[in-house]
């Protein structure tokens, strides 16, 4: 019934909208001021910029977009437009203070709250499913896992706290599986919420390989580092190796070591290196040249998301590696519930069916490919989300972390950065050609 599916539509709208700002207001208020409109890093935006560019984009899309009303503030459009201005240069705009952001962005909410009430969930493409809607949640979803980075970023004591993962036993499964060759569907065209660049579903043939059970730990990538990976340029690619050596890099980034131990600084707090947890923030080079190392090579996007969405008994594509069902806590670490990846070996119950763990949450997964659009795109709704960013430059990160909100990652959905990005929350898993 099409109608029952559109009020399931909009429930599951408005509670998305309501998810995303329960959060963005938690990001916002457990720092004063002075922490909103100060820039932590050149990386990154001032906090109190996220804020109203949250705002600013649900008023350009819901209620410019969608239902036809006037700008409330035509004059701020421009300070919020994310290719007007680059990151370093945000704190120097004229930026709504704290309270007008915040004012605003309640202002847009509420007026989006009744534009939703009435949409039609059928017509035309933007509000179709409540796409609009979906998006906008995403959107300000995407822009809470930007502001977690800030958050990491920024010097100073603990403001965020969440209960760590349940420990789990030391994982003793196999260390790797093997993903059949042949073709399977790769992308979507009926997620309803799916974005531009996942879409259309297509075929893809995969030539067999096998792929690792768990993330890459920070064991592992300790070997590396301790078997002196970032001495050896024969493991980096020319660039990535150029790219070490300017920066000094020895390390993940916000690790230090001590003696014979490593620690590293985790919103506000210094802790010792959990071995047996996924290794965080490191660069496209790094987890390239770990690889390499280890005798293996980063999965391409196609494997990944063949070892992702792939069920041999069905010989079909599903949603999640644990089948078609939304996303529940003892699937994947997803939604901010914790502030760190669950240990290697976590969350059995989101195993896919050749038995690959925690594909989905955690951390976002490098992949070997370069960021491009699938046969058949079309940039929808505006060429700015995806199709600017298709090139070599960017390399695709699959799966989502433990920052993502479930509404914000499916099997087949896609992020991007530059190679050298590691203030992410970026680890990887490793794969390799099976001999055939
Ligand atoms: C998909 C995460 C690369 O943050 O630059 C937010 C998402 N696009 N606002 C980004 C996005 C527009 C985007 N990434
Ligand atoms: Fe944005």
């Amino acid at each position: 019934d099409p109608a029952l599916d559109a009020e399931a539509l909009r429930e599951r709208a408005v509670a998305s909208l309501i998810t995303a700002r329960d959060r963005t207001t938690l990001l916002t208020s457990c720092v004063d001021g002075p922490d909103l409109t100060a820039q932590h890093s050149p990386l990154m935006s001032p906090l109190v910029w996220d804020l109203a560019h949250i705002g600013n984009q649900e008023e350009q899309w819901l209620l410019r977009a969608v239902a036809g009303h006037e700008a409330i503030r035509p004059e701020i459009d421009t300070l919020y437009d994310a290719f007007e201005h680059p990151r370093a240069e945000r704190p120097k705009l004229p930026l709504l203070p704290p309270e007008e952001a915040r004012r605003y962005a309640a202002d847009v909410r509420g007026r989006a709250l009744d534009v939703l009430e009435r949409a039609a969930f059928h017509g035309t493409r933007l509000t179709e499913a409540g796409f609009a809607f979906g998006m906008i949640a995403q959107h300000e979803q995407q822009h809470d896992e930007t502001m977690l980075i800030t958050h990491q970023l920024r010097r100073g004591p603990q403001v965020l706290t969440a209960p760590d993962p349940e420990p789990v036993p030391l994982f003793t499964g196999p260390a790797e599986v093997l993903v059949p060759g042949g073709p399977f569907t790769m992308g979507t065209s009926d997620e309803p919420w799916a974005l531009d660049n996942e879409r259309p579903a297509h075929r893809r043939e995969v030539a067999p390989f096998r792929i690792d059970t768990t993330p890459v730990t920070n064991a592992a990538y300790r070997a590396f580092i301790e078997d002196g990976g970032y001495d050896e340029p024969r493991w980096w690619t020319a660039e990535g190796w150029a790219h070490i050596r300017r920066n000094s890099l020895t390390a993940p980034l916000f690790w230090r070591r001590d003696g014979k131990q490593w620690l590293r600084r985790r919103f506000g707090v210094t802790e010792v290196v959990p071995p047996d947890e996924p290794v965080l923030h490191v660069c496209w080079y790094e987890a390239d040249a770990y690889a390499r190392w280890a005798g293996r090579r980063l999965p391409t996007e196609a494997e990944w998301e063949k070892a992702a969405r792939y069920d041999p008994a069905g010989d079909r594509s599903m949603r999640y590696p644990w089948g078609d069902a939304e996303p529940a806590p003892e699937h994947a670490n997803l939604g901010q519930r914790h502030l760190r990846p669950a240990p290697a070996g976590s969350y059995p119950a989101g195993e896919s069916p050749l038995g690959v763990r925690q594909l989905i949450g955690d951390v976002w997964e490098w992949t070997a490919s370069d960021f491009l659009p699938y046969p058949g795109f079309r940039a929808f709704p505006y060429k700015e989300y995806s199709e600017v960013f298709f090139g070599p430059e960017y390399k695709v990160l699959r799966g989502g972390s433990f920052a993502v909100d479930p509404v914000a990652c499916r099997g087949t959905f896609r992020n991007w950065d530059l190679p050298i990005r590691r203030q992410i929350f970026s680890g990887f898993r490793t794969a390799r050609s099976e001999d055939v």
